[in-house]
């Protein structure tokens, strides 16, 4: 190690105390790569400051010795944001000792948090008070609302309440060279020029260190009902989106699709899971209805939905949850895809984004092309069809090798994402750019979009060392010389 990093060390080391470095061998690794293990990563160190003020000046430590940083959260992120280059040069700092939850105002409905409260913490905290904080995914056991803000996360209740963007009314930020800026205000409304809360969520660490947010509550839902309804194909779901949101409203809280393929791997992999139905169907739906009154005739009220929807002939069979356990039961069958496929080998994500519309003419097209293409491959798709977002993921022929499969991966993205484009879509619609897709953003974002975003990043981040290689492919003008030490000609 050179004396100028052992000095960091030592000085990072006076900021957060011996328990805020990562030295433990053992735990380490837990740090340098992502839940799938498709990321590894090195680092100088990984440091754990456990309020705003310590992250601040780790930040202006790392700042004035021009060493990178990358923000981590919860470690559940799709896309290789949160973990470090193979240099062993840059610092990773971990937010999960800043767990307080500061404030809560049920009257102003809104809850102040850190950033490294996890999701389910704060869902809790939420219930607590009688209020319900909405954002709900699969992770939500162990990401955190850092994380959450950073990659601006959707989940399974967009549909009704919008993503994390939606979700958010103030931030507290760590800029790239360790000021703090205060924007924790409750305000619904607020024109006082940009809207700079914005800028930070979904940045994925690039921009700035996430601290605390003001979030959104809402009122509790008392009563609830769920349904796993079989289709013919993605034509019968976005019909019966239609018929669901015209009948029920914004009592409409998930509206999730799944493909046959999806079901059956977490009916192999997932223990405990079983088939709903005797018969196997191509497409299923997982449809829940939520409402804040204990009384609300929600099986009813789905029941009749479901039962007109049946005698058009637009779903092939449908079963409503009689109890929490049946609940539970569908919504594992739902939330197990990612860990289910995770046994098939190495999987291709694209989590991409068309208009609702155009969700079924996406699905036969890239179907169509990636078979006569990639013969054998298996095709995951499914998600949350109410957003127009599919999780369109791909699994290697059985028998395969992942060797071949991964020399594919590329030709296979590109054509995916060709497909995206003629829909209008998007290459990502919920989990970010991260290291995963940045060269494919240079691709399928305009020059004028790339440029925009390259000014926000050198304003706010001019030395690039926030979260460096994350989202942007390369930025031949950031200042390397900075970096390096030098002077800039
Ligand atoms: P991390 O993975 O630690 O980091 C993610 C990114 O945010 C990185 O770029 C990191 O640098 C940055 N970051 C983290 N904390 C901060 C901070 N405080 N300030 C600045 N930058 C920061 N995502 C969805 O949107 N919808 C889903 O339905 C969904 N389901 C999932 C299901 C499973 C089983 C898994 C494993 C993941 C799922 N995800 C989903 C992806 C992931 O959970 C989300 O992206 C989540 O928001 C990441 O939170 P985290 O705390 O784990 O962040
Ligand atoms: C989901 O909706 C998540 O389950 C994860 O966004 C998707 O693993 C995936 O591709
Ligand atoms: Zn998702």
């Amino acid at each position: 190690m050179s004396p100028a990093h052992a000095a960091l060390l030592q000085a990072l080391e006076a900021v957060v105390g011996p328990a805020g470095l990562v030295r433990d061998a053992a735990v380490l690794p837990a740090y340098l790569s992502d839940w799938r293990d498709a990321y590894r990563g090195r680092a100088l160190v990984v440091v754990r400051p456990a309020s705003t003020a310590e992250v601040a000046t780790v930040v202006r430590l790392c700042h004035a010795a021009k060493i990178p940083l990358v923000p981590q959260g919860g470690n559940t992120g799709l896309c290789g944001g949160s973990i470090p280059d193979a240099s062993g040069t840059q610092v990773v700092i971990s937010l999960t000792r800043l767990r307080a939850i500061r404030a809560i105002d049920p009257a102003n409905d809104t809850i102040t948090v850190e950033a490294g409260v996890i999701l389910r913490s704060l869902q809790e905290a939420a219930a607590q008070v009688g209020r319900l904080f909405p954002l709900s995914l699969g992770a939500e056991g162990s990401c955190t609302v850092g994380g959450n803000l950073a990659t601006n996360a959707g989940g399974t209740a967009v549909l009704r309440y919008g993503n994390m963007r939606d979700l958010t009314l103030g931030l507290e930020v760590v800029l790239a060279d360790g000021r703090i800026w205060d924007g924790l205000r409750g305000l619904r409304k607020d024109n006082t020029g940009y809207d700079l809360k914005q800028l930070f969520i979904g940045s994925e660490g690039t921009l700035g260190i996430i601290t605390a947010a003001v979030l959104k509550l809402y009122p509790a839902i008392r009563s609830l009902t769920t349904a796993w309804v079989a289709l013919s194909s993605p034509q019968a779901a976005v019909a019966l989106l239609e018929r669901m949101k015209a009948e029920c409203g914004d009592r409409l809280s998930a509206f999730e699709l799944m493909s046959r393929q999806s079901v059956q791997f977490v009916l192999d992999h997932v223990p405990g899971c079983r088939d709903p139905f005797q018969e196997t169907h191509p497409w299923y739906l997982l449809i829940e209805l939520s409402d804040t009154r204990a009384d609300a005739p929600l099986p009813a009220h789905l029941e009749q939905a479901l039962g007109e929807a049946m005698e058009q002939g637009e779903i092939l069979d449908a079963v409503v949850a009689a109890n929490e356990t049946q609940t539970a039961a569908l919504w594992a069958l739902r939330e197990g895809i990612s860990e289910a496929q995770n046994h098939e080998g190495p999987s291709l994500k694209h989590d991409i984004s068309v208009p609702v519309s155009s969700i079924p003419a996406f699905i036969e097209v890239a179907d169509r092309h990636l078979l006569e293409a990639f013969p054998g491959v298996r095709i995951v798709s499914y998600g949350h069809v109410g957003d127009g977002n599919l999780h369109y993921n791909i699994s290697k022929p059985p028998g395969s090798s992942d060797a071949t499969f991964k020399a594919q991966a590329e030709a296979i993205m590109h054509l995916i994402y060709g497909v995206t484009q003629t829909f209008a879509g998007s290459i990502s619609a919920e989990h970010g750019l991260g290291q995963a897709k940045r060269e494919a953003a240079r691709h399928y974002k305009t020059p004028l979009e790339l440029e925009l975003m390259r000014t926000l990043k050198r304003a706010l981040d001019p030395t690039g060392l926030m979260n460096p290689g994350k989202v942007f492919a390369e930025d031949p003008e950031f200042d390397e010389s900075l970096i390096k030490g030098q002077a800039r000609p």
